[in-house]
């Protein structure tokens, strides 16, 4: 059986074993630390990273983009009359929403309003994009869940999690994008694709006292003393520097 190393709260991880989901492929999963990372794990794995997936043969893949493609060469795609055109279409929009995962990871860790709405202008270009392009829906190509849903759907669900927490809705200003959201969550795909704890483990982490979200994204907060604004400049944009935040994803 296929195996997947993951890391319970990375958004790479979510788009292979949702579209594994949306597949019905059966898989094995491996939770991993990566902050101490395993042995055996750095002995397959060039990059150092999750998602890794290990084929039925034995070959350890790497890059999530790659292990899309893979998941799509061997099993039925997803939509039923599909093109070369279409699918490079598809791959297009499918990296607005993956060069955009960081972005959210950074944006929902901000430590004050200010950092939030700054860092969200990138996404809302991202989030604006989808909201020109999207037609009647549900899906982004109508009736059938495809590789384009699958890609965003981190994104979503991270987004409805933040608004049922602090009430801050990254989608505010598309509506279209907010129906997407809730067609695409409605499918169950984004609850199959994570751990039980999900949740819970991404509240812990996004959530949590030291961000403004975590703190209920209330836009009147008096002003943080400076120690706690400070940026790191990690690779993650994480607000407090700790190990945490720059392993995040
Ligand atoms: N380009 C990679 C990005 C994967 C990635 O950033 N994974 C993060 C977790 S969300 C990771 O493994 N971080 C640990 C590290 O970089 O050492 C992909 O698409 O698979």
């Amino acid at each position: 059986m296929i195996k997947v190393v993951s890391f319970k709260i990375c958004p790479f991880v979510q788009r292979v074993t949702a579209m594994l989901e949306a597949k019905n492929i059966p898989y094995e999963i491996q939770y991993i630390s990566l902050s101490d990372k395993p042995q055996w794990f750095l002995d397959i794995s060039p990059t150092g990273q999750v998602p890794l997936l290990v084929t039925e043969s034995g070959t350890p893949l790497f890059e999530s983009d790659a292990i899309v493609e893979y998941i799509d060469e061997v099993s039925a795609p997803l939509v039923t009359d599909t093109t070369a055109e279409r699918r490079a279409v598809d791959r297009a929009w499918s990296y607005q929403a993956t060069k955009h995962y960081l972005v959210q990871c950074s944006t929902m860790q901000s430590a004050d309003g200010d950092k939030l709405l700054e860092r969200s202008e990138k996404l809302n270009k991202s989030f604006a994009r989808a909201e020109k392009q999207l037609g009647s829906g549900p899906y982004f190509h109508g009736d059938e869940i495809g590789n384009v849903d699958i890609a965003w759907l981190p994104l979503l669900h991270r987004a409805k999690l933040v608004e049922q927490h602090s009430g801050f809705d990254f989608f505010a200003e598309f509506p279209k994008v907010k129906d997407w959201q809730t067609a695409v969550l409605a499918t169950g795909l984004a609850k199959k694709s994570v751990s039980e704890d999900f949740d819970e483990a991404f509240s812990n982490f996004y959530l949590a006292e030291r961000t403004f979200l975590g703190r209920g994204g209330n836009f009147d907060e008096a002003p943080l003393p400076a120690t706690s604004n400070s940026c790191c400049g990690s690779n993650s944009g994480g607000d407090s520097g700790d190990k945490a935040a720059s392993s995040c994803c």
